[in-house]
Protein backbone atom coordinates (compact mmCIF):
# COMPACT_ATOMS: atom_id res chain seq x y z
CA UNK A 1 0.00 0.00 0.00
CA UNK A 2 1.74 3.66 -0.98
CA UNK A 3 0.75 6.59 -1.45
CA UNK A 4 -2.07 7.37 -3.99
CA UNK A 5 -0.12 9.88 -5.78
CA UNK A 6 -0.68 10.68 -9.32
CA UNK A 7 2.26 12.81 -10.85
CA UNK A 8 2.02 14.63 -13.79
CA UNK A 9 4.43 12.69 -16.94
CA UNK A 10 6.53 15.62 -17.52
CA UNK A 11 6.72 16.31 -13.76
CA UNK A 12 7.52 12.40 -13.14
CA UNK A 13 10.27 12.71 -16.46
CA UNK A 14 11.15 15.52 -14.99
CA UNK A 15 12.26 14.25 -11.55
CA UNK A 16 13.76 11.00 -13.01
CA UNK A 17 16.34 12.61 -15.14
CA UNK A 18 17.26 14.33 -12.21
CA UNK A 19 16.36 17.74 -13.88
CA UNK A 20 14.76 21.21 -11.26
CA UNK A 21 10.97 20.57 -10.54
CA UNK A 22 8.99 23.43 -7.91
CA UNK A 23 6.59 22.35 -6.27
CA UNK A 24 3.56 24.66 -5.64
CA UNK A 25 0.65 24.97 -3.05
CA UNK A 26 -3.28 25.02 -3.83
CA UNK A 27 -4.61 26.69 -0.55
CA UNK A 28 -3.23 30.18 -1.56
CA UNK A 29 -5.96 29.33 -5.11
CA UNK A 30 -8.68 28.35 -3.39
CA UNK A 31 -8.42 30.48 0.27
CA UNK A 32 -5.66 33.17 -0.28
CA UNK A 33 -7.18 34.56 -3.81
CA UNK A 34 -10.23 35.27 -5.45
CA UNK A 35 -12.08 33.84 -8.57
CA UNK A 36 -10.72 34.72 -11.67
CA UNK A 37 -6.83 36.07 -10.28
CA UNK A 38 -6.44 32.98 -8.49
CA UNK A 39 -5.97 30.85 -11.60
CA UNK A 40 -4.79 33.56 -13.44
CA UNK A 41 -1.65 33.81 -11.02
CA UNK A 42 -0.97 30.10 -10.61
CA UNK A 43 -0.71 30.13 -14.93
CA UNK A 44 1.51 32.72 -14.42
CA UNK A 45 3.77 31.65 -11.41
CA UNK A 46 4.15 28.15 -13.35
CA UNK A 47 5.09 30.14 -16.83
CA UNK A 48 7.84 31.40 -14.69
CA UNK A 49 9.16 28.88 -13.16
CA UNK A 50 9.60 27.14 -16.43
CA UNK A 51 11.17 30.86 -17.71
CA UNK A 52 13.78 29.94 -15.37
CA UNK A 53 14.44 26.66 -16.81
CA UNK A 54 12.59 24.37 -13.91
CA UNK A 55 8.99 22.36 -14.36
CA UNK A 56 6.40 23.32 -11.94
CA UNK A 57 4.31 20.59 -10.08
CA UNK A 58 1.16 22.94 -8.13
CA UNK A 59 -0.48 19.88 -5.75
CA UNK A 60 -4.12 19.66 -4.77
CA UNK A 61 -6.58 16.93 -4.00
CA UNK A 62 -8.72 15.54 -6.42
CA UNK A 63 -11.03 12.17 -6.98
CA UNK A 64 -9.25 10.20 -3.61
CA UNK A 65 -5.90 10.98 -4.85
CA UNK A 66 -2.49 13.54 -4.44
CA UNK A 67 -1.96 15.13 -7.57
CA UNK A 68 1.54 16.37 -8.39
CA UNK A 69 1.96 18.96 -11.53
CA UNK A 70 -1.96 19.73 -12.96
CA UNK A 71 -3.20 20.03 -16.13
CA UNK A 72 -5.09 23.35 -17.02
CA UNK A 73 -8.62 22.05 -16.76
CA UNK A 74 -7.44 20.14 -13.41
CA UNK A 75 -6.31 24.38 -12.15
CA UNK A 76 -9.68 25.93 -13.18
CA UNK A 77 -11.63 22.76 -11.66
CA UNK A 78 -9.81 23.96 -8.59
CA UNK A 79 -9.80 27.45 -9.27
CA UNK A 80 -13.64 27.46 -9.11
CA UNK A 81 -14.18 25.54 -6.48
CA UNK A 82 -15.79 26.95 -3.36
CA UNK A 83 -16.24 24.03 -1.39
CA UNK A 84 -12.33 22.90 -1.68
CA UNK A 85 -11.11 21.03 1.39
CA UNK A 86 -8.49 23.45 3.64
CA UNK A 87 -6.06 20.13 4.09
CA UNK A 88 -2.95 20.37 6.34
CA UNK A 89 -1.28 17.35 7.89
CA UNK A 90 -4.31 17.08 10.19
CA UNK A 91 -6.83 16.76 7.45
CA UNK A 92 -4.66 15.25 4.56
CA UNK A 93 -6.16 11.67 4.90
CA UNK A 94 -9.49 12.38 5.60
CA UNK A 95 -9.59 14.75 2.45
CA UNK A 96 -8.33 12.04 0.43
CA UNK A 97 -10.74 9.48 1.87
CA UNK A 98 -13.72 11.87 1.67
CA UNK A 99 -13.76 12.27 -2.56
CA UNK A 100 -13.85 16.06 -2.14
CA UNK A 101 -11.53 18.41 -3.75
CA UNK A 102 -8.57 19.92 -1.25
CA UNK A 103 -6.20 21.53 -1.71
CA UNK A 104 -2.96 21.76 0.23
CA UNK A 105 -1.60 24.14 3.09
CA UNK A 106 1.94 24.79 3.32
CA UNK A 107 2.61 21.57 5.54
CA UNK A 108 0.61 19.40 3.41
CA UNK A 109 2.40 20.81 0.21
CA UNK A 110 6.05 19.79 1.95
CA UNK A 111 4.68 16.09 2.75
CA UNK A 112 3.25 15.71 -0.85
CA UNK A 113 5.99 17.15 -2.26
CA UNK A 114 8.26 15.20 -0.30
CA UNK A 115 6.46 11.85 -1.68
CA UNK A 116 6.76 12.19 -5.43
CA UNK A 117 10.97 13.32 -4.47
CA UNK A 118 10.87 16.93 -5.20
CA UNK A 119 13.34 19.20 -3.30
CA UNK A 120 11.73 22.81 -3.54
CA UNK A 121 8.77 24.26 -2.98
CA UNK A 122 7.54 27.70 -4.08
CA UNK A 123 4.40 29.91 -2.28
CA UNK A 124 3.48 33.42 -0.96
CA UNK A 125 3.24 33.17 2.74
CA UNK A 126 3.67 30.69 5.33
CA UNK A 127 1.27 30.40 8.45
CA UNK A 128 2.91 31.05 11.35
CA UNK A 129 1.97 31.98 15.35
CA UNK A 130 -1.14 34.14 15.30
CA UNK A 131 -1.27 37.07 16.99
CA UNK A 132 -3.20 36.78 20.25
CA UNK A 133 -1.62 33.14 20.66
CA UNK A 134 -0.67 33.16 23.89
CA UNK A 135 -4.41 33.20 24.65
CA UNK A 136 -5.81 31.21 21.42
CA UNK A 137 -2.95 28.68 21.11
CA UNK A 138 -3.43 29.38 17.06
CA UNK A 139 -0.15 28.24 15.68
CA UNK A 140 0.30 27.26 12.14
CA UNK A 141 0.64 23.70 11.61
CA UNK A 142 3.48 24.63 9.05
CA UNK A 143 5.85 25.43 11.51
CA UNK A 144 6.07 21.85 12.98
CA UNK A 145 6.04 20.53 8.86
CA UNK A 146 9.42 23.01 8.11
CA UNK A 147 10.87 21.29 11.08
CA UNK A 148 10.08 17.51 10.38
CA UNK A 149 9.67 17.24 6.18
CA UNK A 150 13.21 17.83 4.03
CA UNK A 151 11.85 20.56 1.84
CA UNK A 152 13.43 23.85 1.21
CA UNK A 153 10.27 26.42 0.90
CA UNK A 154 10.76 29.76 -0.50
CA UNK A 155 7.95 32.65 0.80
CA UNK A 156 8.07 36.12 1.13
CA UNK A 157 8.53 36.04 4.89
CA UNK A 158 5.59 36.41 7.97
CA UNK A 159 3.02 38.78 7.45
CA UNK A 160 2.46 40.93 9.97
CA UNK A 161 -1.26 39.19 10.51
CA UNK A 162 1.16 37.24 12.31
CA UNK A 163 3.21 37.63 15.46
CA UNK A 164 6.91 37.44 13.57
CA UNK A 165 8.79 36.99 16.97
CA UNK A 166 7.10 34.60 18.49
CA UNK A 167 7.19 32.79 14.67
CA UNK A 168 10.72 32.85 14.62
CA UNK A 169 11.02 31.58 17.79
CA UNK A 170 9.06 28.79 17.31
CA UNK A 171 11.15 28.14 14.18
CA UNK A 172 13.87 27.82 15.89
CA UNK A 173 12.20 25.74 18.45
CA UNK A 174 11.77 23.42 15.61
CA UNK A 175 15.49 23.55 14.18
CA UNK A 176 14.01 25.06 10.94
CA UNK A 177 16.57 27.85 9.47
CA UNK A 178 15.32 30.75 8.65
CA UNK A 179 17.39 32.33 5.71
CA UNK A 180 16.75 35.95 4.61
CA UNK A 181 17.53 36.33 1.09
CA UNK A 182 20.09 39.42 0.26
CA UNK A 183 18.92 41.13 3.60
CA UNK A 184 18.88 40.76 7.18
CA UNK A 185 16.10 41.15 8.17
CA UNK A 186 13.61 38.92 7.75
CA UNK A 187 10.96 40.00 5.35
CA UNK A 188 7.25 41.19 6.63
CA UNK A 189 5.38 39.60 2.91
CA UNK A 190 4.15 43.18 1.82
CA UNK A 191 6.83 44.61 2.75
CA UNK A 192 10.47 44.04 2.52
CA UNK A 193 11.62 45.17 5.99
CA UNK A 194 10.00 44.22 9.32
CA UNK A 195 12.34 45.70 11.44
CA UNK A 196 13.34 42.15 12.76
CA UNK A 197 16.80 40.74 12.04
CA UNK A 198 16.80 37.17 10.56
CA UNK A 199 18.83 34.53 12.11
CA UNK A 200 20.55 33.66 8.99
CA UNK A 201 21.14 35.57 5.50
CA UNK A 202 22.41 34.28 2.30
CA UNK A 203 22.52 36.07 -0.53
CA UNK A 204 22.60 33.30 -4.01
CA UNK A 205 20.70 30.14 -4.91
CA UNK A 206 23.91 27.99 -4.64
CA UNK A 207 24.36 28.57 -1.25
CA UNK A 208 20.95 27.82 -0.08
CA UNK A 209 21.28 24.60 -2.02
CA UNK A 210 24.12 23.56 -0.69
CA UNK A 211 22.86 23.91 2.61
CA UNK A 212 20.06 22.05 1.39
CA UNK A 213 22.28 19.25 0.47
CA UNK A 214 23.89 19.25 3.62
CA UNK A 215 21.35 18.95 5.90
CA UNK A 216 20.75 15.83 3.92
CA UNK A 217 24.04 14.52 4.36
CA UNK A 218 23.85 15.15 8.25
CA UNK A 219 20.41 13.02 8.09
CA UNK A 220 18.33 16.13 9.28
CA UNK A 221 15.11 15.40 8.64
CA UNK A 222 13.25 18.93 8.44
CA UNK A 223 13.53 22.09 6.12
CA UNK A 224 14.76 25.35 5.23
CA UNK A 225 12.68 28.30 5.13
CA UNK A 226 13.98 31.17 2.54
CA UNK A 227 12.32 34.51 3.45
CA UNK A 228 12.71 36.10 0.29
CA UNK A 229 11.57 39.91 0.20
CA UNK A 230 9.07 41.48 -2.48
CA UNK A 231 10.40 43.83 -5.01
CA UNK A 232 10.61 47.08 -4.46
CA UNK A 233 8.39 48.44 -6.86
CA UNK A 234 5.67 45.82 -5.78
CA UNK A 235 5.87 46.52 -1.96
CA UNK A 236 3.62 48.31 0.60
CA UNK A 237 5.30 50.24 3.22
CA UNK A 238 4.72 48.82 6.90
CA UNK A 239 2.87 52.50 7.52
CA UNK A 240 0.45 51.86 5.28
CA UNK A 241 -0.67 48.12 5.50
CA UNK A 242 0.09 48.28 9.15
CA UNK A 243 -3.09 50.02 10.21
CA UNK A 244 -4.91 48.03 7.56
CA UNK A 245 -3.80 44.58 9.30
CA UNK A 246 -4.53 45.82 13.04
CA UNK A 247 -8.12 46.60 11.78
CA UNK A 248 -8.71 42.84 9.81
CA UNK A 249 -7.23 41.32 13.01
CA UNK A 250 -9.78 43.69 15.18
CA UNK A 251 -12.87 42.33 12.79
CA UNK A 252 -11.66 38.45 12.97
CA UNK A 253 -11.88 38.79 16.85
CA UNK A 254 -15.19 40.95 16.97
CA UNK A 255 -16.49 38.02 14.80
CA UNK A 256 -15.24 35.47 16.57
CA UNK A 257 -13.32 33.89 13.38
CA UNK A 258 -10.75 30.92 14.57
CA UNK A 259 -9.00 27.80 13.43
CA UNK A 260 -8.45 27.50 9.57
CA UNK A 261 -10.72 30.36 8.42
CA UNK A 262 -8.65 32.80 10.36
CA UNK A 263 -6.01 33.15 7.58
CA UNK A 264 -8.18 33.36 4.61
CA UNK A 265 -11.16 35.74 6.47
CA UNK A 266 -7.75 38.31 7.26
CA UNK A 267 -6.64 37.60 3.74
CA UNK A 268 -9.97 38.54 2.09
CA UNK A 269 -10.65 41.66 4.28
CA UNK A 270 -6.80 42.95 3.41
CA UNK A 271 -7.92 42.92 -0.39
CA UNK A 272 -10.75 44.49 -0.06
CA UNK A 273 -9.47 47.23 2.33
CA UNK A 274 -6.83 47.47 -0.03
CA UNK A 275 -8.92 47.91 -3.10
CA UNK A 276 -7.05 45.04 -4.37
CA UNK A 277 -3.53 46.58 -4.15
CA UNK A 278 -2.33 44.27 -1.81
CA UNK A 279 -3.61 41.00 -4.10
CA UNK A 280 -1.64 42.87 -6.82
CA UNK A 281 1.49 42.63 -4.49
CA UNK A 282 0.77 38.98 -3.70
CA UNK A 283 0.48 37.99 -6.78
CA UNK A 284 3.92 39.61 -7.14
CA UNK A 285 5.88 38.39 -3.75
CA UNK A 286 4.62 34.90 -5.39
CA UNK A 287 6.25 35.51 -8.77
CA UNK A 288 9.76 36.87 -7.55
CA UNK A 289 9.43 33.45 -4.87
CA UNK A 290 8.96 30.99 -7.79
CA UNK A 291 11.63 32.33 -9.52
CA UNK A 292 14.59 32.08 -6.71
CA UNK A 293 12.96 28.54 -5.91
CA UNK A 294 13.59 27.62 -9.33
CA UNK A 295 17.14 29.13 -9.29
CA UNK A 296 17.95 26.60 -6.35
CA UNK A 297 16.44 23.85 -7.62
CA UNK A 298 18.61 24.23 -10.32
CA UNK A 299 21.34 24.56 -8.33
CA UNK A 300 20.49 21.39 -6.47
CA UNK A 301 20.20 19.45 -9.36
CA UNK A 302 23.71 19.92 -10.16
CA UNK A 303 25.25 19.12 -7.33
CA UNK A 304 23.06 15.92 -6.85
N1 LIG B 1 -0.53 33.06 3.89
C1 LIG B 1 -0.86 33.74 2.77
N2 LIG B 1 -1.65 33.16 1.85
C2 LIG B 1 -2.12 31.90 2.03
C3 LIG B 1 -1.76 31.18 3.20
C4 LIG B 1 -0.96 31.80 4.11
O1 LIG B 1 -0.44 34.86 2.59
O2 LIG B 1 -2.86 31.41 1.16
C5 LIG B 1 -2.23 29.75 3.37
C6 LIG B 1 -1.07 28.77 3.13
O3 LIG B 1 -1.58 27.64 2.47
C7 LIG B 1 -0.66 28.39 4.53
C8 LIG B 1 -1.98 28.42 5.24
O4 LIG B 1 -0.04 27.13 4.63
O5 LIG B 1 -2.65 29.55 4.71
C9 LIG B 1 -1.82 28.53 6.73
O6 LIG B 1 -3.07 28.39 7.31
P1 LIG B 1 -3.17 28.19 8.90
O7 LIG B 1 -2.74 29.51 9.46
O8 LIG B 1 -4.62 27.89 9.14
O9 LIG B 1 -2.26 27.05 9.22
MN1 LIG C 1 -4.24 28.42 12.55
Amino acid sequence: MTAPLTIHPEVAETLAANRPVVALESTIITHGMPFPQNVEMARSVEDAIRERGAIPATIAILDGRIHVGLTAAELDRLGQSPDAMKLSRADLAVGLTSGRVGATTVAATMICAKLAGIAVFATGGIGGVHRGAETTFDISADLPELGATAVTVVAAGAKAILDIPKTLEVLETNGVPVIAFGQDEIPAFWSRDSGIKAPLRMDTAAQIAEAHLMRTRLGLPGGQLVANPIPQDHEIPRSEIDPVIEAAVKEAEQQGIAAKEVTPFLLDRIFKMTEGRSLDSNIQLVLNNARLAADIAKEISVRS
